[in-house]
């Protein structure tokens, strides 16, 4: 059913009832796609301590109890639900993802790597099978940093990684992470107390969309993650004289517009053709005060610069810094560039990449390793312990987008090679 697997156990999880994993993640991502695990009609956006994520973790707890696990929050706003192995308080597999989205983002971002979690411990449980391990699914509430600036809050807080100091966070309205996380019921406070503990967790294994043309455009469904990309997440401001639109000459203007349009082509440009799959990119531009009629003030805009090595990244920063400042030296502006955040490039565990490649291959596909110019929780968990990254092959390689697509078939092999994975995993841990 599942590609030409190995005759192993995995075949026998499958053939439990009418029961395919894989394929009910699909249609769980599919339901958590509209309210009310979404804000909004007719888009899908879950952003961090929302009601809609608030409404995800009540059913996210449901599906993880009825698989046999038990399921709990913990202070930085995760949920964890835990299938205990032959042995109670056994070390854990980590398997999981995260939970929210980007504004008007696709169904299976994240989410995919949650459910594909769920319903591969159900297939364990359906089997009466336990393990010399643990399994624990987490969904983690903050990957996007869509409702605060920094990202992978959550993730860090697991991870014992996590500055305390991002309760000053504000979103959008002005609301503090400290104000979001009491009306969520949870103690700003104890946010480190989600830090968990050496050993406890032996290693992460997160299945993701790919988010990139690759897979397809090779024909295949399933890929395994060498490594994910360095990003940088920097603020620049440009600083100048707000004024009126029609009774100011052009040439006594000091407008911060032209001057961010100028440095923005020039981050496109000295990143376009770089090496090591470095890209730029501008996703928010605000004018202030932002009015038809009003030379604005000043212009504030996002730049998120990747590369798969931190040096290329770094370079390219620099040199577009230099030529803001430079920009805003000649036009007479003020500007300023501010780093949000800094994730460094994070290699996915040797040992365990090669298990997951001999994983995929035994559901009966040729294993692919690739980058992942996406950042992904599994960067920041790398801090926690070893780790491994499943993509998943989806449509024209669209994602950040509601075409996001992925297929069944493409599904039910991603959790046959994440059961075969725990396979593996249990012959090691029991040679
Ligand atoms: O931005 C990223 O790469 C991820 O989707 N958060
Ligand atoms: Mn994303
Ligand atoms: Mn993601």
């Amino acid at each position: 059913m599942y590609g030409k697997g190995e005759p192993g156990r995995v075949a026998e999880a499958f053939e439990i009832g009418d029961f395919k994993p894989g394929v009910r993640a699909k249609t769980r991502c599919d339901l958590m796609g509209a309210p009310p695990y979404s804000e909004a009609e007719g888009m899908l956006v879950r952003r961090f301590l929302t009601s809609a994520h608030d409404e995800a973790l009540k059913t996210l707890a449901f599906w993880m109890e009825e698989a046999g696990m038990s399921a709990r929050r913990d202070h930085a706003g995760n949920l964890v639900g835990r299938y205990e192995g032959a042995t109670l308080g056994a070390p854990a597999l980590l398997v999981g993802s995260h939970i929210d989205s980007v504004r008007n983002g696709g169904r299976y971002d994240g989410a995919l790597g949650v459910m594909l979690g769920i319903d591969v411990v159900e297939a364990l449980a359906r089997a009466g099978r336990r393990l010399p391990f643990a399994v624990e699914v987490i969904a983690f509430g903050d990957e996007e940093g869509s409702r605060f600036p920094a990202s992978m809050t959550c993730s860090r807080a697991v991870a014992g990684t996590v500055d305390p100091s991002v309760m000053e966070m504000t979103d959008g309205d002005g609301v503090s992470l400290a104000q979001a996380f009491a009306a969520f019921a949870l103690d700003p406070t104890r946010l480190e107390e989600a830090a968990r503990k050496p050993g406890e967790v032996f290693a992460f294994l997160e299945a993701h969309i790919e988010q990139g043309p690759v897979l397809e455009a090779e024909g295949l469904a399933l890929g395994v993650v060498t490594a994910i990309a360095a990003q940088k997440r920097l603020m620049v401001r440009f600083a100048g004289v707000a004024g009126h639109a029609g009774t100011t000459p052009m040439n006594l203007r000091k407008d911060p517009g032209p001057a961010a349009a100028e440095a923005i082509l020039a981050l496109e440009r000295i990143c376009s053709g770089g090496k090591d799959g470095l890209v730029g990119t501008v996703g928010r531009i605000t004018a202030l005060p932002g009015a038809f009629n009003v030379i604005p003030g000043a212009v504030e805009y996002s730049m998120d610069v990747r590369a798969e090595v931190a040096a290329t990244r770094d370079a390219a920063v620099e040199a577009v810094t230099a030529e803001i400042h430079a920009i805003a030296a000649r036009r007479g502006l003020e500007a300023s560039v501010t780093l949000m955040q800094d994730l460094a490039a994070s290699p996915c565990d040797p040992g365990l990449t090669a298990l997951l490649e001999d994983a995929v291959a035994a559901t009966g596909q040729a294993p692919r390793r690739l980058p992942s110019g996406a950042g992904h929780d599994a960067m920041v968990i790398a801090d926690l312990c070893p780790t491994a990254m499943l993509f998943i092959r989806c449509e024209g390689g669209i994602s950040h987008n509601p075409r996001e697509a992925v297929t069944e078939a493409d599904c039910a092999l991603a959790a046959t090679a994440m059961l075969h994975f725990i396979d593996q995993l249990e012959r090691r841990e029991r040679a």
